[in-house]
Protein backbone atom coordinates (compact mmCIF):
# COMPACT_ATOMS: atom_id res chain seq x y z
CA UNK A 1 0.00 0.00 0.00
CA UNK A 2 1.09 3.53 -0.94
CA UNK A 3 1.79 6.30 1.34
CA UNK A 4 -1.87 8.95 1.60
CA UNK A 5 -1.30 12.24 2.27
CA UNK A 6 -4.46 14.50 2.67
CA UNK A 7 -3.27 18.29 1.77
CA UNK A 8 -5.28 20.82 3.46
CA UNK A 9 -4.38 24.65 4.59
CA UNK A 10 -2.13 25.28 7.46
CA UNK A 11 -4.28 27.87 8.96
CA UNK A 12 -8.10 29.35 8.45
CA UNK A 13 -10.49 31.81 10.21
CA UNK A 14 -12.42 30.67 12.98
CA UNK A 15 -15.19 30.35 10.51
CA UNK A 16 -14.66 27.60 8.52
CA UNK A 17 -13.15 25.38 11.03
CA UNK A 18 -14.97 21.71 11.27
CA UNK A 19 -15.96 22.31 7.85
CA UNK A 20 -12.75 22.43 5.77
CA UNK A 21 -13.04 19.59 3.25
CA UNK A 22 -10.09 17.92 3.91
CA UNK A 23 -12.51 16.59 6.68
CA UNK A 24 -14.11 14.57 4.20
CA UNK A 25 -11.47 12.55 3.02
CA UNK A 26 -9.81 12.17 7.04
CA UNK A 27 -13.28 10.94 7.98
CA UNK A 28 -13.04 8.17 4.97
CA UNK A 29 -9.21 7.15 5.83
CA UNK A 30 -10.79 6.76 9.41
CA UNK A 31 -13.55 4.66 8.66
CA UNK A 32 -11.94 2.58 6.36
CA UNK A 33 -8.46 2.41 8.70
CA UNK A 34 -6.50 3.88 6.01
CA UNK A 35 -3.46 5.40 7.63
CA UNK A 36 -2.48 9.07 6.14
CA UNK A 37 -0.49 12.29 7.08
CA UNK A 38 -1.74 15.86 6.72
CA UNK A 39 0.00 18.15 4.66
CA UNK A 40 -0.21 21.60 4.37
CA UNK A 41 -0.03 24.75 2.00
CA UNK A 42 -0.09 28.56 3.49
CA UNK A 43 -3.48 29.94 4.08
CA UNK A 44 -1.48 33.82 2.83
CA UNK A 45 -0.09 32.31 0.00
CA UNK A 46 -2.69 29.88 -1.07
CA UNK A 47 -3.63 30.56 -4.61
CA UNK A 48 -0.35 30.65 -6.29
CA UNK A 49 1.44 27.64 -5.01
CA UNK A 50 -0.54 24.55 -5.59
CA UNK A 51 -1.70 25.43 -8.86
CA UNK A 52 -0.40 22.45 -10.56
CA UNK A 53 -1.81 20.06 -7.85
CA UNK A 54 -5.12 21.75 -7.79
CA UNK A 55 -5.99 24.05 -10.78
CA UNK A 56 -8.39 25.82 -8.89
CA UNK A 57 -6.10 27.08 -5.85
CA UNK A 58 -8.78 24.97 -3.26
CA UNK A 59 -8.03 22.19 -1.08
CA UNK A 60 -8.28 19.24 -0.41
CA UNK A 61 -6.23 17.35 -3.06
CA UNK A 62 -4.58 13.97 -1.74
CA UNK A 63 -1.26 12.26 -2.92
CA UNK A 64 -1.51 8.19 -2.85
CA UNK A 65 2.18 7.81 -3.67
CA UNK A 66 3.09 9.08 -7.15
CA UNK A 67 -0.62 9.70 -7.71
CA UNK A 68 -1.98 13.01 -6.98
CA UNK A 69 -5.44 14.05 -7.10
CA UNK A 70 -8.01 16.89 -6.57
CA UNK A 71 -11.60 17.35 -6.06
CA UNK A 72 -12.93 15.73 -2.44
CA UNK A 73 -15.49 13.53 -4.50
CA UNK A 74 -13.10 11.82 -6.88
CA UNK A 75 -10.40 11.48 -3.59
CA UNK A 76 -13.54 9.80 -1.80
CA UNK A 77 -13.76 7.31 -4.66
CA UNK A 78 -10.67 6.32 -4.90
CA UNK A 79 -10.30 5.99 -1.36
CA UNK A 80 -13.25 3.83 -1.55
CA UNK A 81 -12.09 1.72 -4.23
CA UNK A 82 -8.94 0.71 -1.51
CA UNK A 83 -11.79 -0.56 1.41
CA UNK A 84 -15.06 -2.14 1.59
CA UNK A 85 -15.60 -0.36 4.29
CA UNK A 86 -16.47 2.64 2.13
CA UNK A 87 -18.41 1.23 -0.98
CA UNK A 88 -19.57 -2.11 -1.58
CA UNK A 89 -17.72 -4.42 -4.47
CA UNK A 90 -20.26 -5.77 -6.19
CA UNK A 91 -21.20 -3.52 -9.26
CA UNK A 92 -24.90 -2.74 -8.42
CA UNK A 93 -23.52 -1.05 -4.94
CA UNK A 94 -20.74 0.56 -6.83
CA UNK A 95 -22.81 2.04 -9.29
CA UNK A 96 -25.40 3.25 -6.75
CA UNK A 97 -22.91 4.68 -4.64
CA UNK A 98 -21.48 6.48 -7.51
CA UNK A 99 -24.89 7.61 -8.33
CA UNK A 100 -25.40 9.22 -4.86
CA UNK A 101 -21.79 10.68 -4.58
CA UNK A 102 -22.47 12.66 -7.76
CA UNK A 103 -26.04 13.38 -6.26
CA UNK A 104 -24.48 15.14 -3.52
CA UNK A 105 -21.97 17.04 -4.84
CA UNK A 106 -24.23 17.76 -8.12
CA UNK A 107 -27.72 17.82 -6.83
CA UNK A 108 -27.45 19.31 -3.38
CA UNK A 109 -24.17 21.13 -3.05
CA UNK A 110 -24.26 22.60 -5.97
CA UNK A 111 -27.30 24.55 -4.92
CA UNK A 112 -26.72 24.89 -1.18
CA UNK A 113 -23.19 26.20 -1.20
CA UNK A 114 -24.38 29.00 -3.67
CA UNK A 115 -27.29 29.89 -1.57
CA UNK A 116 -25.40 29.86 2.05
CA UNK A 117 -23.01 31.78 0.60
CA UNK A 118 -25.44 34.41 0.12
CA UNK A 119 -27.20 34.18 3.49
CA UNK A 120 -23.49 34.64 4.97
CA UNK A 121 -23.74 37.91 2.97
CA UNK A 122 -26.74 38.93 4.59
CA UNK A 123 -29.24 37.73 1.99
CA UNK A 124 -31.26 35.56 3.67
CA UNK A 125 -34.22 35.29 1.71
CA UNK A 126 -32.54 35.32 -1.40
CA UNK A 127 -33.27 33.75 -5.58
CA UNK A 128 -31.77 30.41 -4.33
CA UNK A 129 -34.34 29.66 -1.25
CA UNK A 130 -37.10 28.18 -2.94
CA UNK A 131 -34.18 26.39 -5.00
CA UNK A 132 -32.72 24.42 -2.04
CA UNK A 133 -35.89 24.05 -0.40
CA UNK A 134 -37.13 22.17 -3.25
CA UNK A 135 -34.24 20.07 -3.40
CA UNK A 136 -33.82 19.09 0.71
CA UNK A 137 -37.61 18.33 0.81
CA UNK A 138 -37.12 15.87 -2.09
CA UNK A 139 -34.26 14.45 -0.40
CA UNK A 140 -36.29 14.07 2.96
CA UNK A 141 -38.49 12.01 1.03
CA UNK A 142 -35.72 9.57 0.43
CA UNK A 143 -34.48 9.67 3.71
CA UNK A 144 -38.00 9.32 4.81
CA UNK A 145 -37.72 5.58 3.19
CA UNK A 146 -34.16 4.30 4.32
CA UNK A 147 -30.99 4.62 6.49
CA UNK A 148 -28.48 4.34 4.06
CA UNK A 149 -28.29 6.08 0.71
CA UNK A 150 -27.09 3.04 -1.66
CA UNK A 151 -26.63 -0.71 -0.42
CA UNK A 152 -28.32 -0.43 2.27
CA UNK A 153 -25.50 -0.12 4.33
CA UNK A 154 -23.12 2.76 5.39
CA UNK A 155 -21.21 3.86 1.59
CA UNK A 156 -19.01 6.94 1.23
CA UNK A 157 -22.34 8.32 -0.76
CA UNK A 158 -23.46 8.99 3.06
CA UNK A 159 -20.31 10.25 4.59
CA UNK A 160 -20.43 13.04 2.05
CA UNK A 161 -24.12 13.48 1.79
CA UNK A 162 -24.07 14.10 5.49
CA UNK A 163 -21.12 16.39 5.08
CA UNK A 164 -23.24 18.77 2.61
CA UNK A 165 -25.95 18.57 4.99
CA UNK A 166 -24.84 19.19 8.00
CA UNK A 167 -23.85 22.88 7.47
CA UNK A 168 -25.81 24.42 10.05
CA UNK A 169 -27.60 27.14 7.93
CA UNK A 170 -28.97 23.92 5.63
CA UNK A 171 -29.70 21.86 8.11
CA UNK A 172 -31.82 24.70 9.36
CA UNK A 173 -34.03 25.46 6.61
CA UNK A 174 -37.59 24.03 7.62
CA UNK A 175 -38.06 21.23 9.52
CA UNK A 176 -36.91 17.72 8.34
CA UNK A 177 -36.77 14.80 10.62
CA UNK A 178 -35.41 11.99 8.71
CA UNK A 179 -32.93 14.29 7.01
CA UNK A 180 -31.84 15.68 10.77
CA UNK A 181 -31.66 12.16 11.82
CA UNK A 182 -29.35 10.94 9.13
CA UNK A 183 -26.91 13.65 9.70
CA UNK A 184 -26.87 13.21 13.55
CA UNK A 185 -26.44 9.70 13.16
CA UNK A 186 -23.92 10.45 10.47
CA UNK A 187 -21.98 12.85 12.55
CA UNK A 188 -22.00 10.56 15.58
CA UNK A 189 -19.38 7.56 14.10
CA UNK A 190 -16.81 7.71 15.87
CA UNK A 191 -14.95 7.72 12.90
CA UNK A 192 -16.04 11.33 12.06
CA UNK A 193 -15.52 12.69 15.52
CA UNK A 194 -11.77 11.59 15.25
CA UNK A 195 -11.75 13.67 11.96
CA UNK A 196 -13.30 16.69 13.22
CA UNK A 197 -11.54 17.09 16.56
CA UNK A 198 -8.55 16.20 14.71
CA UNK A 199 -9.09 19.02 12.18
CA UNK A 200 -9.72 21.44 14.85
CA UNK A 201 -6.92 20.28 16.90
CA UNK A 202 -4.83 21.35 13.37
CA UNK A 203 -5.97 24.67 13.35
CA UNK A 204 -5.58 25.21 16.80
CA UNK A 205 -1.59 24.24 16.44
CA UNK A 206 -1.77 26.46 13.79
CA UNK A 207 -3.16 29.79 16.23
CA UNK A 208 -0.07 28.98 18.31
CA UNK A 209 2.47 29.00 15.87
CA UNK A 210 1.13 32.27 13.65
CA UNK A 211 1.00 33.60 17.42
N1 LIG B 1 -15.25 21.14 -5.48
C1 LIG B 1 -14.13 21.26 -4.58
C2 LIG B 1 -14.38 22.43 -3.65
C3 LIG B 1 -13.15 22.66 -2.79
C4 LIG B 1 -13.33 23.89 -1.93
O1 LIG B 1 -14.29 24.69 -2.05
N2 LIG B 1 -12.37 24.05 -1.02
C5 LIG B 1 -12.36 25.19 -0.13
C6 LIG B 1 -12.04 24.76 1.29
S1 LIG B 1 -13.29 23.66 1.89
C7 LIG B 1 -11.26 26.12 -0.57
O2 LIG B 1 -10.15 25.69 -0.84
N3 LIG B 1 -11.58 27.41 -0.64
C8 LIG B 1 -10.64 28.42 -1.02
C9 LIG B 1 -10.93 28.92 -2.41
O3 LIG B 1 -11.90 28.50 -3.04
O4 LIG B 1 -10.13 29.74 -2.85
C10 LIG B 1 -13.96 19.95 -3.79
O5 LIG B 1 -14.98 19.33 -3.45
O6 LIG B 1 -12.82 19.56 -3.52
Amino acid sequence: MSELTIWTLDWVPQGPRGFVRDLRLRWACEEAGLPYKVQTIPFDDRETNHLARQPFGQVPFLSDGELQLFESGACLIHLAHQSDQLMPKDAAGQAHTLQWVFAALNSIEMVSVPWWFLTISGNRDNELTGWVDKRLTQLEAVLSQRDWLAGDRFTVADLLMADVLRIPQVRAVGHRPASEAYVVRLTERPAFRKAHADQIAHFELADKKRA
